[in-house]
């Protein structure tokens, strides 16, 4: 297989794309011919035209501003703004055209989504998957509000995050970390979070990748092999995988990226039932459509695809030459008639009206960091064959207090799997015995790996574009050494030989489990966890057991990526104690001792299910693997991933989806369901979509000159321009002129359609979002253990039993975290169940439907702990019941 590192250190970058262009020059191969067709039934239908931006009302300003700003743009100017000037040709990982003489800026797009990529001086957040465990909205929202600030701080104008796809379907997805966890809601309610502190800070925030995208191997399109392609229905499409994109696109995102993988065989970047229909006229999306870095393979149909933003402008292939299926081409293609410029309209519109809506126009700083070098000077343009020397760095340090929100969330994060006995606390007495790698940062250097493409010392993120550098670690084991008296480390993952523990002595074990992008492999795990499976790494499960049978207390604390199998271990009478502190960032240290000695109960819940074993999941969620031709991921599994599928298959997992203890213990009582909103079967019709002020722009094809490179222009070999050459934008003209038809694809369009009936802005239609019960309850937490500790109920809706839909058991529709509660105090807890909660997909119809008869509405404290039961028909809860599962 070959592998395209597109993340190599600069100078390795342009010889390997060099060598990527030979290869590809003298391979007579070319594209292969899938051998596995699409399965049958799975169409990417066709939906056109592209819908105009602009007829949301909270768009309404931008988009005025935006529409009088590009009435003014020449055709060269709007195709400038909706491409990159190519790979490596600024200073951050995409960096749009500009258009000067009106006040626009090269926008700076940068990774990723838990800190500034390739720069110092930031915070290294803890990773999505870590925040997802928190299960504490306030803290999702004020993680947003610091990476926001920091994204700002250096000038970048986008955030590419949060990840909301990878969902976490597949169990060893190699990516699922930089999402919130393995199920729709959490994943939705982490990333609208995000998005609304990040985007407060006035950064463009970019939910990705849309969608299906579920496994890192075979993602991407290279002359040898399409990239695989997802195939699923349309129901499992809105319930599980589009959701997330719904609320975020809800909470305003102002941009969504597309993923590298096809679904229904039609690559997601030019996929237009997925990108007119489902994003802009479903959902109602009103910003900007962008590819995810080089999966851009297409010119003309990618934009009546409803693509608005190519990145880093390059074609894949080959690369090294500065070609683009946009800039130059995209404005021949207008030139020439075959996009019309009402789509080169709509597309600068959205970019230009994105940049208003976030008030990018008032002094937004301009990117004072290179993410190609550390050096103060460098080139320009670092990929050009000669470039002038800019300052690159300015070493702008824009970490200010976020260290205390990265602390919170990786100390909420941590998730008591196992306490036997209330072994935990233990005091800083205690004598400790700590083992493992993992406890202490990576003595070669913290940062020594590139995009952390390797797993030595502390584990505190994945690998590939999702990685940020640290700026320090605070390991555990420093922080163990500060607190306690008497600590003793063994820096080895092998056990070794140890003096004979007295009974009281303590064991703590540190192992990990890592994944990360496909561009890297590591330890033979191609981004996917394909060779480590679901075990821990470095033979963590080992290590485990020799410390089980040396002491008779052993505490184990998991860095991981996902779910790892405990099977060999979680059950010996030594092990006490099982922690599972996630991807903890930069500080790994103090939020892990306070929770072991005491000074806070821990209060994180699992993000996905941990299983007994790897087999009772679906084998349609393994890791496909090669195929000639394009690799077929089909979901035959539908809704049914995770805990929706454990609980249908009535096998119980290890532990549950949402599970965690605390040292406290929490009762859930006075019970009451309200109801709020009266509910239909079908929502109450959607808002009709008004003309948008789009409509209003010139769709005249322009003068030919307005797209000629101006008269003694000096070009940098290898950078994107959308000038043309005289001749070429002449001979375009004319082919427009002489009304040559485009082929265009089955079911085009130019005529903008009202929208489907579960349309709307901003998400769909409205009354989606109506709230039709809300839960209230007490926690109270008991006193028991005397501790001081949050609780997290969680609401599941169980459907009426009776309904012509299958639906999973349960399915998680809310939850809260409540302050820290002293022993014998309580809080009232109000949980809201909304229309769509309430609602199937029902693919006939094209709309959500609410089943009629009674819905069960479940509050526990994890999925396999619901003690209270609230009914829709009786209007009543009762409490310490058994739940359903
Ligand atoms: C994929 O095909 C299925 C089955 O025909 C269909 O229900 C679904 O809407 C299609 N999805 C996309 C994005 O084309
Ligand atoms: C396109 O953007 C580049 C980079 O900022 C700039 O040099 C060029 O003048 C822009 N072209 C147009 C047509 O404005
Ligand atoms: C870089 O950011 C800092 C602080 O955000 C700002 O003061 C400075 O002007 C920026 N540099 C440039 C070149 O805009
Ligand atoms: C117009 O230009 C585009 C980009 O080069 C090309 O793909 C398309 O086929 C052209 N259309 C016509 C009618 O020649
Ligand atoms: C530290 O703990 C070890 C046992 O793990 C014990 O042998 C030793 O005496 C202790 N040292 C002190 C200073 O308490
Ligand atoms: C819990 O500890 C007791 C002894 O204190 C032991 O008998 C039992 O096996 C342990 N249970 C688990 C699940 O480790
Ligand atoms: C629209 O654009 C065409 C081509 O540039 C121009 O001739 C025409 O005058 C414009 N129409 C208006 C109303 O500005
Ligand atoms: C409970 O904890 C508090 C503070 O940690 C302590 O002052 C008090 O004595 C404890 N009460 C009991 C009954 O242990
Ligand atoms: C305050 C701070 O951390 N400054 C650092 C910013 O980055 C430069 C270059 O890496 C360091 O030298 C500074 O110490």
């Amino acid at each position: 297989m070959v592998t395209l590192d597109f993340a190599a250190p600069p100078g390795l970058r342009a010889l390997s794309l060099l060598f990527l262009s030979c290869l590809i020059n003298t391979s007579s191969a070319g594209v292969l011919q899938p051998r596995d067709d699409v399965p049958a039934g799975y169409v990417s239908a066709p939906y056109y035209p592209a819908p105009h931006g602009g007829w949301a009302d909270d768009w309404a300003e931008a988009y005025s501003k935006a529409v009088d700003l590009v009435g003014q743009m020449t055709l060269a100017e709007k195709t400038n703004i909706s491409s990159g000037v190519g790979f490596f040709m600024g200073p951050c990982v995409g960096n749009t055209g500009s258009a000067l003489r009106l006040g626009i800026p090269q926008l700076c797009l940068q990774d990723g989504p838990l800190g500034v990529r390739t720069t110092d001086n930031v915070t290294a957040f803890p990773a999505g998957i870590t925040t997802g465990a928190t299960w504490n909205k306030d803290l999702m929202y004020e993680r947003g509000v610091a990476l926001g600030q920091e994204f700002k701080g250096k000038g970048a104008n986008f955030y590419l995050g949060p990840s909301v796809g990878a969902l976490g379907r597949k169990p060893r997805g190699g990516r699922n970390w930089e999402g919130f966890g393995s199920d729709p809601v959490l994943q939705g309610i982490a990333g609208a979070q995000t998005i609304k502190g990040v985007q407060e800070q006035g950064v463009i925030a970019t939910l990705k990748h849309l969608t299906a995208n579920e496994q890192e191997m075979y993602r991407m399109y290279n002359v040898f092999q399409p990239g695989y392609s997802s195939n699923l229905d349309d129901r499992t499409m809105h319930e599980l995988y589009l959701w997330p994109f719904a609320e975020g696109v809800r909470a305003g995102t102002g941009a969504v990226m597309t993923s590298y993988n096809a679904i229904n065989g039609s690559a997601t970047s030019q996929n237009a039932y997925l990108i007119n229909g489902l994003l802009k006229d479903e959902l109602g999306f009103q910003g900007i459509v962008m590819t995810d870095w080089l999966a851009h393979i297409s010119g003309v149909p990618s934009a009546l695809a409803g693509l608005d933003m190519n990145m880093p402008g390059d074609t894949m292939i080959p690369i090294i030459f500065g070609t683009s299926y946009w800039m130059y081409e995209l404005t021949r293609s207008a030139l020439n008639g075959s996009v019309p410029m009402d789509r080169i309209n709509d597309m600068a519109t959205r970019i230009v009206a994105t940049w208003y809506k976030m008030g990018q126009d008032k002094d937004y700083p301009r990117p004072n960091f290179s993410s190609n070098t550390r050096d103060r000077e460098g080139p320009c343009y670092p990929s050009a064959l000669i470039s002038p020397t800019c300052v690159v760095n300015q070493y702008v340090n824009v970490q200010a207090d976020h260290k205390v929100v990265a602390k919170q969330v990786a100390q909420e994060a941590i998730t008591l799997l196992k306490n036997n006995g209330s072994f935990l606390p233990i005091s800083t007495s205690a004598h400790l015995s700590v083992f493992g790698t993992d406890a202490q940062a990576d003595s070669q250097g913290i940062n020594s790996c590139t995009d952390k493409s390797c797993n030595r010392g502390l584990l505190g993120m994945g690998w590939g574009s999702g990685s940020a550098d640290y700026p320090y670690i605070d390991d555990p084991i420093s922080s163990l050494k500060r607190k306690a008296s008497n600590v003793t480390y063994y820096n080895t993952d092998s056990f070794p030989s140890v003096p004979a523990p007295g009974k009281d002595d303590v064991a703590i074990v540190f192992i990990t489990s890592d994944s990360g992008e496909n561009s890297y492999t590591v330890e033979n795990n191609h981004g996917d966890r394909d060779s480590s499976g679901l075990a821990a790494w470095h033979n963590g499960d080992t290590l485990v057991q020799k410390a089980a049978a040396k002491y008779s207390n052993v505490i184990v604390v998991v860095h991981t990526v996902g779910p790892i199998v405990m099977e060999s271990w979680v059950n010996l009478p030594s092990v006490k104690a099982v922690l599972v502190a996630h991807l903890p960032g930069q500080e790994a240290g103090d939020s892990l001792t306070e929770v072991l000695f005491g000074e806070v109960s821990p209060s994180g819940h699992l993000p996905y299910s941990i299983p007994v074993s790897e087999d009772d999941y679906p084998a349609s969620t393994d890791i496909i693997t090669f195929a000639l031709g394009q690799a077929q991921d089909t979901y035959t599994e539908g809704i049914y991933i995770d805990y929706r599928h454990l609980n249908k298959a009535g096998v119980k997992p290890r532990f549950a989806f949402g599970h965690g203890l605390s040292y406290a213990s929490f009762e859930l009582s006075d019970a009451s369901i309200a109801s709020v909103t009266e509910l239909s079967m079908v929502p109450p019709a959607r808002p009709a979509k008004p003309t948008s002020p789009v409509a209003s722009l010139n769709t005249t094809i322009p003068a030919a000159s307005e797209a000629y490179y101006p008269s003694g222009f000096n070009r940098i070999w290898r950078y994107l321009y959308s000038w043309m050459d005289q001749g070429d934008a002449d001979k375009a003209y004319a082919v427009g002129q002489s009304g040559t038809e485009y082929a265009y694809p089955a079911g085009y369009s130019e005529e903008q359609k009202p929208g489907p009936t579960a349309g709307g802005p901003n998400g769909g239609n409205p009354a989606l979002w109506d709230v039709a019960y809300t839960v209230s309850l007490t926690v109270t937490n008991s006193g028991a253990g005397n501790f001081s500790a949050k609780a997290v109920p969680q609401a599941y809706v169980q459907f009426p039993a009776d309904s012509p839909y299958d639906t999973p058991p349960i399915q998680l529709r809310d939850f809260a975290k409540t302050e820290a509660l002293a022993p014998g105090a309580s809080a009232t807890v109000t949980l809201s169940l909304t229309r769509k909660d309430l609602s199937v997909w029902d693919t006939e119809l094209q709309n959500w439907v609410v089943p009629p008869g009674e819905y069960k509405i479940w509050v526990g404290q994890a999925s396999d702990d619901l003690t209270v039961v609230c009914s829709t028909e009786t209007g009543s809860c009762e409490a310490g019941v058994e739940g359903p599962v």
